[in-house]
């Protein structure tokens, strides 16, 4: 009999939050994390609350159980149906990456296992991506007949450069933790055993630091990379102005003053 209602209801992205970090677990572990509609769905009302929450100050991405991050999009799904919803999931896809990418906090992917397809372009609308040693990545889509259609041919050739992100893409080759190290895909590598408590260690220590100069930070490298020099600069300036006005401004001269840890309240 089969259960489909049950798996309707079953939620497939867990949220937590602790210590100013929101996690965004997904959970479809049995099938490698794939993201299918309901996934798709789930996603970004989930986004739109930890940006909402002034108690998150990070978001981690991270997929479920020990052998991915997410292995792509759900490739039963496309072969299940027939063109327009194909086209509205396809729509959908863009959706859901777009809110991460637009999150004024910081992002970070945690990669463990598999990253494939759709789940690598959800790691590449994150800031930052960290993995561990056990991680591959790779872009199958050209051997599915269809493209990176969520990011991944916009994004990846400008965090890595064309040639490599040519290669990754038109050969479909997956590449390991130390090769995605070493093309910048990611920032650093951990051992699996120390995985979980590295990237608790990195979120927590950026929800440390003053809420609005991350964010302003961001929006001045994100925002101004995509202009000319003198336009980012000017945007980096206004930025910059409007710091000076916090309360947490202060407090972060105060506290190195005092010789104290800042307690940063995010106004
Ligand atoms: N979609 C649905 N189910 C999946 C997916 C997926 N992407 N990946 C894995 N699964 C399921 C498997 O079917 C399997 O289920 P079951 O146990 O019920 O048989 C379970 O997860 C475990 O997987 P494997 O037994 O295959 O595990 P292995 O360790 O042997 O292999 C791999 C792991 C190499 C990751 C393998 O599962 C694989 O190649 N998966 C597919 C990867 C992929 O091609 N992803 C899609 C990328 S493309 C994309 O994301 C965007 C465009 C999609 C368009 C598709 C048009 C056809």
């Amino acid at each position: 009999m089969s259960n489909v209602s049950d798996q309707a209801v079953r939620p497939v992205v867990h949220y937590t939050v602790s210590n100013g970090v929101a996690t965004l677990e997904l959970d479809r572990p049995a099938a490698l994390n794939a993201i299918n509609a309901q996934m798709r769905r789930e996603l970004p009302p989930l986004v739109a609350a930890a940006n909402a929450d002034p108690q998150v100050r990070v978001l981690v991405l991270r997929g479920a159980g020990d052998r991915a991050f997410c292995a792509g999009a759900d490739v039963t799904e496309f072969v299940a149906e027939d063109s327009l919803p194909q086209v509205r999931a396809a729509r959908d896809r863009e959706a859901w990456n777009d809110a991460i990418a637009a999150s004024g906090k910081p992002t970070i992917a945690a990669i463990n296992g598999h990253c494939l397809g759709g789940g690598l372009e959800l790691a590449l609308a994150c800031d930052l991506r960290i993995a561990a040693a056990d991680a591959r990545f790779g872009f199958p889509e050209v051997g599915l007949g269809v493209i990176p259609g969520a990011g991944g041919t916009q994004r990846l050739p400008r965090l890595i450069g064309l040639a490599a992100a040519l290669r990754m893409i038109l050969t479909t080759e997956r590449i390991d933790a130390s090769q995605a190290l070493a093309i910048g895909l990611v920032s650093e590598v951990s051992p699996v055993a120390d995985f979980g408590a590295r990237v608790v260690a990195l979120s927590e220590s950026m929800a440390s630091r003053a809420p609005l100069a991350v964010q302003y930070a961001k929006r001045a490298m994100i925002e101004g990379g995509a202009l000319p020099l003198p336009a980012g600069l000017h945007i980096e300036r206004d930025l910059a102005t409007l710091l000076t006005n916090t309360q947490d401004r202060l407090e972060g001269a105060l506290a190195f003053k005092e010789r104290r840890t800042p307690n940063f309240t995010g106004r």
